[in-house]
């Protein structure tokens, strides 16, 4: 009995702290991997390692997955794609010897990762415990510094952001996606500066990147076959990473120049979530779609979360796979959660579905700006438009 409560009281001490934890924003600076609350409070480290490229969390799998320059040994810079607790510093190597990763992003229902190489100027993927090894992109003369890497788990797009050298012009980037096989590869925004971070909403169909630009950055925004494209926010220092959460419609970026992370609404397009850091680069969100049965987080209820439940049915109590219904465990009740919702997909709630734009927010906002000025403690919301 008295070993029973123990291990109760020990698996309540784990609920409530991955329950304090969720949702989160990860970041990276030249010391190491941060972590806050979704409103900036409670930052704290994850882990101390310099020269980091990318990073990108995963909630059900309970890990954070990174790139970094392990070894400096020139010409080459052999880096790692490793992957660490979400908590605080496992670090595990997944694969080794990459000359200088860049960019990671995650398809979170296959468990596959795919990284850039700034020497190389290429893209490869593996597994999620770093087995299947491959380029999907090779070094082509027309492709380079590719900072950027976002997945469209709906679609199963690949997104990456690029300069062409080939280009003789002052904005020769832009951004382009595959297959994960590497085919089909297409060209869906150009005539971008210096375009890093990535972050796809494939809940409205909508790609973010971030663009440094001439010292006065934007955040742009297009529809994922390029269309409808504009600065969503300007008048930025140095934005790098961005990401999105597409179950809420929140915007999160990094500002190097600035020190800051910010975030951005359809309504309040630019607000401080953490200030004062030390050149945030990389930024990754910890989040649930909240779709019963979606064990992924992918927003939708398919073959990949029975299998899921099915592989992780009856594991220990915790964090971790297949656990549809977030109470710590695998059992029938998961298993009943993505049979119900077989097939099911996040839609998003009627006032989301319409994104105006900041400007022609203002008007229709003016009043509301009050209602939404109590719900954001720190926030002096600017509208910034070019
Ligand atoms: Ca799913
Ligand atoms: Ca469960």
């Amino acid at each position: 009995m008295y070993r029973l409560l123990i291990g109760l009281a020990i698996f309540m001490s784990v609920t409530v702290a991955r329950a304090a934890t969720l949702p989160s924003i990860y970041w990276s600076e030249p010391s190491g991997v941060f972590r806050a609350g979704i409103d900036g409070a409670g930052v704290a480290p994850v882990l101390e390692r310099t020269d980091i490229g990318g990073i990108a969390p995963d909630r059900a799998f309970d890990r954070l997955f990174l790139t970094y320059v392990a070894l400096t040994k020139p010409p080459m810079t052999p880096g790692v794609v490793a992957s660490t607790s979400l908590d605080a510093d496992t670090l595990e190597w997944l694969v080794f010897y990459v000359p200088t990763p860049k960019a990671i992003a995650l398809d979170k229902s296959a468990r596959v990762m795919a990284w850039s190489e700034s020497e190389t100027h290429s893209i490869s993927v593996a597994d999620y415990d770093g087995g299947n090894v491959h380029k999907i992109l090779e070094p082509t003369p027309w492709i380079a510094d590719i900072n950027g890497l976002a997945f469209d788990p709906w679609e199963r797009k690949l997104y990456f952001s690029f300069v062409n050298p080939l280009i003789d012009s002052l904005r020769p980037g832009g951004i382009a996606r595959m297959n994960l096989d590497g085919s089909e590869q297409e060209t869906v925004v150009d005539g971008l500066v210096a375009p890093q971070g990535l972050a796809v909403d494939h809940v409205r169909g909508l790609v973010y990147w971030a663009d440094p630009e001439f010292g006065a950055g934007i955040i742009g925004r297009a529809s994922l076959d390029g269309g409808d494209r504009k600065d969503w926010v300007s008048g930025l220092g140095s934005p790098q990473g961005v990401a999105v959460d597409p179950y809420t419609n929140q915007i999160y970026w990094t500002d190097a120049a600035t020190g800051k992370i910010q975030t951005g609404t359809s309504f309040v397009p630019q607000v401080d979530v953490v200030t004062d850091r030390d050149q945030p680069n990389a930024v990754g969100l910890l989040i649930q779609s909240g779709l019963e049965g979606d064990t992924n987080d992918d927003g939708q209820v398919d073959v990949y979360d029975l299998n899921d439940v099915r592989n992780y049915f009856g594991r220990d109590p915790g964090p971790g796979p297949g656990d549809a219904d977030l109470d710590g465990d695998v059992d029938i009740h998961d298993l009943n959660a993505v049979r119900n919702n077989y097939g099911s997909r996040f839609t998003a709630p009627a006032e989301l579905n319409s994104v105006p734009e900041p400007s022609s927010a203002l008007l229709a906002l003016a009043g509301m700006l009050s209602l939404c000025a109590f719900a954001w403690k720190r926030k002096s919301p600017t509208l910034v438009r070019r």
